[in-house]
């Protein structure tokens, strides 16, 4: 099945073309999900001239957005820690004292999977709605096995119930559960190196990941989680040095990461060892935002040293609890002084890199997967620019998930229109067939 999308401004985010890879009269060939061209002069190519075309009005065309760093499926919140921070606690003395991620961990063990898709659906709509196709949910509130498991099955439950592409990743070694307490190696050898075999023989865990600081694990009780990833065969990411440099990011190049993520204490060894392993830097600004976080990442290094950039919201309830990946563009470009195509690549090529997905999506290439996502803006920078304002017109995706049996070609997930101006939210996706 062929389709043309014309009428188009395209933002290609492919690297070291035009700023943005624009192209001002953009044409795009589809061919069974795939894109088979891509024109800048308005020009078709022969033997696709008899394919209807859809027209968009001369808006913007970007690659769907894809959220390379989410903690989606929690159960309850934690406004209260929100007040005692503002009382004058800090992150980590109330992580110290048994509140942060460990109540959420209470919240999130006593609800079952399907409460925690429930209560997940909300926050991937608002996602969606701001054009998302693809996202990465992280396990690492349940801190059993099973409550690991709960949570990796219902990220994995929200990929079906949405057309978007879900990426799991395996998050035991988030911090160190109540009933562990002071046993930090019998947590790793009881629960998370079991608790990964069993995500890969259930084939929930896409990439495993960790929290490297002081108030969660090591950079050696890391290592001890990534040789059994890469035993395993899965790929690894790591949180490392969000509050201290601790060499996390250094340690998790040296395993491949796909991933190192915050980096706020990221020194010039770490930045070296990321580019060296062609590791990307996922920025979070939310969490840095949300802490009221001084000390900014090295983004002038990684930029010198060629290390590849994304931006991500970390949705999380306890240090981002933000839905808005245009947020945490504008916020990359306001607080980390990224530019805001570097923001755009960041949520795109380089957010589609993070995932190991570089070769599917994040940039608009013949090859690529056809997902994408059109703005009723004249300028790519105007997704970065405002604040607090969605303009999406249509997200178009190809069935990611199975999709229907019947051989048709099918464009999913196309936002009705009007009801994205004015409410990032939508119950379901629509299905049209064409
Ligand atoms: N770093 C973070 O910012 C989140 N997890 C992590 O490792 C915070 C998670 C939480 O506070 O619930
Ligand atoms: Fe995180």
């Amino acid at each position: 099945m062929r389709k043309i999308l014309s009428d188009l401004t395209i933002a290609t985010m492919q690297a070291g073309d035009e700023p943005y890879g624009l192209l001002p009269c953009g044409v795009v060939g589809v061919e069974d999900g795939i894109i088979a061209w891509v024109s800048g002069d308005g020009a078709v190519p022969a033997g696709w001239r008899d394919v209807e075309a859809e027209k968009f009005g001369g808006r913007l065309m970007t690659p769907a957005l894809v959220d390379c760093h989410t903690h989606i499926v929690f159960g309850g919140n934690r406004a209260r820690e929100f007040e005692m921070r503002l009382e004058g606690a800090t992150y980590e003395e109330i992580a110290r004292a048994g509140g942060g991620i460990v109540s959420t961990v209470a919240a999130t063990r006593a609800l079952s999977e399907d409460d925690l898709v429930e209560a997940a659906l909300p926050r991937l709509d608002r996602l969606i709605g701001e054009g998302v196709g693809t996202i990465e949910i992280k396990s690492g509130y349940g801190l059993t096995i099973e409550d690991e498991l709960k949570m990796l099955r219902a990220a994995r439950r929200l990929g079906e119930l949405r057309q978007v592409r879900v990426r799991t990743s395996y998050l035991a070694a988030h911090a160190l559960p109540p009933e562990y307490k002071g046993r930090a190696d019998a947590y790793l050898g009881e629960v998370v190196l079991p608790g990964m075999e069993a995500a890969k023989a259930e084939g929930v865990a896409d990439a495993v990941d960790g929290f490297c600081e002081t108030i969660a694990f090591t950079p050696e009780e890391m290592r001890r989680v990534f040789d059994k990833a890469r035993a395993l065969g899965l790929p690894v990411k790591l949180h490392a040095e969000q509050l201290s440099d601790l060499g996390g990011a250094k340690l998790a190049a040296s395993f491949g990461a796909l991933s190192a993520d915050h980096l706020e204490y990221l020194g010039e060894d770490g930045v070296a060892a990321m580019a060296e392993a062609g590791s990307v830097a996922v920025l979070l600004p939310g969490a840095f935002y949300f802490l009221r976080e001084k000390k900014l990442p090295p983004v002038a290094q990684l930029r010198a040293a060629n290390v590849p950039i994304a931006l991500a919201t970390d949705c999380n309830p306890g240090s981002s609890p933000m839905t808005s990946l245009l947020l945490a563009m504008n916020m990359g470009c306001t607080f980390f002084r990224m530019t805001p195509e570097e923001a755009l690549a960041g949520v795109t090529r380089n957010a589609a890199r993070a995932l190991g997905l570089a070769d599917e999506i994040g940039t608009i290439a013949p090859g690529k997967r056809a997902e994408f996502a059109i703005w009723d803006v004249d300028h790519p920078a105007e997704l970065a620019y405002r604040i607090g304002d969605n303009p999406l017109y249509r997200r178009l995706l190809l069935p990611v998930h199975g999709g229907p049996k019947d051989g048709r070609d099918t464009w999913l997930a196309r936002v009705p229109e009007g009801r994205m101006r004015g409410s990032a939210t939508f119950p379901d996706d629509e299905t049209t067939t064409s």
